[in-house]
């Protein structure tokens, strides 16, 4: 097994977007929950996500999700986020909280509907010229709740023709991401159900387009590792949405559900070329804290994220091989578990501290006194807007 010190050039390298609706107010379809001290504008979002990568140094930029970020002035939010120490990410469309989407929106019968989602698309590429993103990340809420309710086939077909308009305007260092999801809120069918579908429609695209992988979208039991060595095999993994699920889409911290998964899909992306500066593979968490603070969730998530990114990088990939050549079923699986079972914890606070961060995020923002801080200055937080 290779030692920690061999492994800190590659840790280095690990960069996790976080999401700024995860900083609002949540719940779930029964009840938002309020926190004191939330944020009540972008900037405050980008304020409390710049705090998560001050303690931890692994988080450098923010996603947006438009319109509930949106703001006059892109250049002048570049700037804050700038002044806070991080960069704007992802740009998140959202055409699933409008009357018009009722039943659909790139995927809708109706041309007019369409055209107007189009406009939604077009409105956030222009935001990413302003932000200096590369990403678009388009989550379709489009799908049906009864059989024979919409015609499956035409809808892929408008589907197709809508992407390729959206394709067609982003610029030569952007990507278009299309993200899957098995259900939800749609019951019957979805759209862009999984990961086939979403390879299937960015294949007919070209390079620029990829698929998001979020790991709470898929019917339990699935093998998502399997999906993310496919699709980086095939080129096609462009992002990830972490978060942990017990149930369906439920958001959770990562890790929180089955820090085992997340061993085995980071084996898969560290063995088949999608982690580090080489890669374009985008991580990002996606998760939406109901119950616990805010910025706290983030922390636990980034470094759960960092920690098992470091047993995967101390499986010994050349035993591994020898094992797997050899028909070694038990020698194989030895080898994964080892560095799975490896307590890395007390070596990823050294290699902090060598890089002038805090041996332990949690404590010193809690000592920090920033919580306090929000709590006092900030009277009428807004909603993350999911789950409302
Ligand atoms: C949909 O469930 C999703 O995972 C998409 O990424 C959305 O943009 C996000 O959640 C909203 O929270
Ligand atoms: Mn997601
Ligand atoms: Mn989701």
């Amino acid at each position: 097994m290779p030692s920690f010190d061999q492994i800190v050039p590659l840790l280095e390298q690990q960069a996790i977007e976080l999401p700024s609706w995860a900083f609002g107010n949540s719940g779930t379809r029964f009840k938002v929950f309020t926190q004191p001290g939330v944020p009540r504008d972008p900037e405050e979002k980008i304020a409390d996500a710049a705090k998560v990568n001050e303690f931890t140094g692994l988080a450098p930029t923010v996603a947006l999700h438009i319109p509930w970020d949106k703001v006059d002035d892109y250049d002048k939010l570049a700037g804050y986020a700038a002044d806070h120490g991080v960069a704007l990410g992802t740009i998140n469309a959202n055409t699933f909280q409008d009357d018009d989407y009722k039943f659909g929106s790139l995927a809708h019968h109706d041309s007019a509907v369409r055209s107007k989602a189009l406009d939604h698309m077009y409105e956030c590429i222009e935001i990413m010229n302003a932000t200096g993103s590369r990403d678009l990340k388009i989550w379709l809420a489009d799908g049906t709740n009864y059989p024979g309710q919409g015609d499956l086939r035409r809808r892929q077909d408008w589907l197709a023709d809508s992407l390729q308009k959206v394709y067609d305007r982003i610029g030569d260092d952007q990507r278009l991401i299309l993200e899957y999801k098995f259900f939800e809120p749609s019951f019957y069918h979805t759209d862009v159900p999984d990961w086939g579908t979403a390879y299937a429609q960015t294949l007919a695209l070209g390079d620029r387009a990829k698929v998001c992988l979020d790991t709470g979208h898929h019917a339990p039991g699935t093998n998502i590792e399997f999906i993310v060595a496919q699709l980086l095999r095939l080129g096609k993994l462009g992002s990830f949405d972490f978060n942990s699920r017990f149930y369906a889409d439920d958001d959770l911290i990562v890790g929180a559900a089955d820090p085992f998964q997340l061993f085995r899909i980071l084996h898969e992306v560290i063995s088949n070329g999608g982690y580090g500066t080489d890669s374009d593979v985008a991580f990002m968490l996606d998760q939406c804290h109901n119950l616990e603070p805010k910025i706290p969730g983030q922390i636990r998530s980034v470094l759960t994220v960092s920690e098992m990114t470091a047993r995967a990088l101390l499986v010994d990939r050349e035993a591994l091989a020898e094992a797997q050549t050899a028909g070694d079923v038990l020698g194989a699986n030895q080898v994964l578990m080892d560095a799975f079972y490896t307590d890395v914890r007390a070596d990823l606070a050294d290699w902090r501290v060598s890089r002038g961060l805090p041996a332990d995020p949690m404590a010193a923002y809690t000592k920090s006194g920033y919580a306090e801080q929000i709590v006092a200055e900030r009277i009428g937080g807004s909603q993350a807007g999911w789950g409302a």
